[in-house]
């Protein structure tokens, strides 16, 4: 009988528009291909509104939660789901703090955004969020499985 292996842990990522218009889709797909992550989903939308309130539910209460929903739904979204070992805290260390202000240089939003409101790129904060955001923004069709020929090199 056929070995299972087990799937490995993935990851929802989003450019928001301010990355898309800034023609930033490549540089930062790059950081997370070179790392030997795979990419498993990737689509490029306009969310609409009630989409993106839907998308930062956990943030409803915080002052800022209109604006960054009107934000989100104002331009292209390039979303993308991506696998790999430790891929869910290992992307949210690629990507950087919140704030650029106060993010490593050598991470995505350090090297590439200047403020909190325009950080051009978004990464789900664990496990739990991770399952919900992959769930809100791709139907399970559109998340392909196979076996990358650096795979064996990576692992
Ligand atoms: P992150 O997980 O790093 O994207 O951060 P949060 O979930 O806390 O915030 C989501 C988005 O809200 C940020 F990407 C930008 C926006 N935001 C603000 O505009 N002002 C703030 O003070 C905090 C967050």
């Amino acid at each position: 009988q056929e070995a299972h292996a087990a799937q490995m842990e993935r990851t929802f990522i989003a450019i928001k528009p301010d990355g898309v218009q800034r023609g930033l889709i490549s540089e930062i797909v790059s950081r997370f291909e070179r790392k030997g992550f795979k990419l498993v989903g990737i689509k490029i939308i306009v969310p609409p509104k009630d989409f993106a309130q839907r998308h930062y539910h956990d943030l409803k209460d915080r002052p800022f939660f209109n604006g960054l929903c009107n934000f989100l739904s104002s331009g292209p979204v390039l979303a993308m789901v991506w696998e790999g070992e430790g891929v869910i805290r290992y992307g949210r260390k690629l990507i950087g703090a919140t704030d650029p202000q106060n993010s490593e240089p050598g991470t995505i939003r350090a090297d590439l955004a200047v403020v909190v409101g325009r950080n051009i790129i978004h990464g789900s904060d664990g496990p739990e969020t991770a399952k919900d955001e992959i769930k809100l923004w791709f139907k399970p069709e559109e998340l392909v499985n196979y076996t990358s020929n650096a795979e064996k090199w990576i692992y």
